[in-house]
């Protein structure tokens, strides 16, 4: 099932290599985009990345807005994609072009340089590709456990999966106000966890925490609070059981 989705899409990657007109190239990308991040099978030399590419569009959210109930409800996901995410992916291209941003370079070419960007920029630049990743990192009927390589190393830098999902919740309960609790990898490829506020990221050369982000959780209230009101915990320990561990365990294998 997985193949029929992701194999048209490579053959749009192709058709997109062999095309040269703008038009065509700003349609793709969208697309490609989308196909990276669901198949995790990013080509770093063509992108120039190590983490999957992002764009600057919103692209379609991989499952039904009612698909995730009951740990995240359909109204809190309509809102959060075509209310707040919409927003950042606006904003980000608003952004983009006070600032000359060369679009057909992936955010990972901002984040590296956050600083010589607008307040703008990093809010929205941030808000959109974390929305992107985390929209993946989750899927219908998912949770269980990690497996392969990613299983492996959770266990040599956490001890067990235990303590990797204790610590990981902690850093997401104990974020003060809004922001993000994170898997990630860092230059050694060693799994950490941390958190980033507001929209920031482990990407961006601002923020405390670096790496390269493999499963990220939006703790902003937006994210949760029409069912679990103030119960931020509660929205944590739930969400477990929607994550997505195949398309975080692509992730860490394309680096
Ligand atoms: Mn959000």
């Amino acid at each position: 099932m997985q193949k029929s989705v992701i194999m048209p899409q490579h053959i749009s990657r192709r058709r997109f290599l062999s095309q040269s007109t703008k038009t065509t190239v700003a349609v793709t990308a969208a697309g490609i985009a989308g196909a990276d991040l669901l198949a995790g099978c990013v080509a770093p030399k063509v992108l120039g990345a190590s983490s999957a590419f992002v764009g600057f569009e919103q692209t379609p959210l991989p499952y039904a807005y009612k698909d995730l109930e009951p740990v995240i409800d359909t109204m809190t996901m309509e809102i959060h994609y075509s209310k707040h995410a919409a927003g950042y992916a606006t904003n980000l291209n608003d952004a983009a072009k006070a600032e000359n941003v060369d679009k057909s370079k992936p955010l990972e070419t901002i984040f590296s340089n956050m600083s010589a960007y607008s307040a703008k920029m990093r809010n929205n630049a941030g808000g959109h590709y974390n929305h992107e990743l985390f929209w993946r990192c989750m899927k219908p009927n998912g949770g269980g456990q990690p497996t392969g390589q990613l299983l492996t190393s959770i266990h040599q830098s956490f001890g067990s999966v235990e303590a990797f999902q204790t610590q990981f919740t902690d850093a997401g309960k104990n974020r003060f106000g809004s922001g993000w609790a994170w898997l990630f990898a860092d230059a050694d490829k060693k799994l950490r966890i941390g958190s980033t506020p507001n929209q920031d990221n482990p990407l961006m050369s601002v923020s405390d925490v670096k790496g390269t982000p493999l499963l990220g959780l939006d703790v902003w209230e937006h994210a949760y609070y029409l069912k679990y009101q103030n119960k931020r915990p509660d929205y944590i320990a739930a969400w477990w059981k929607v994550v997505n561990w195949d398309f975080v365990e692509q992730r860490f294998a394309s680096m």
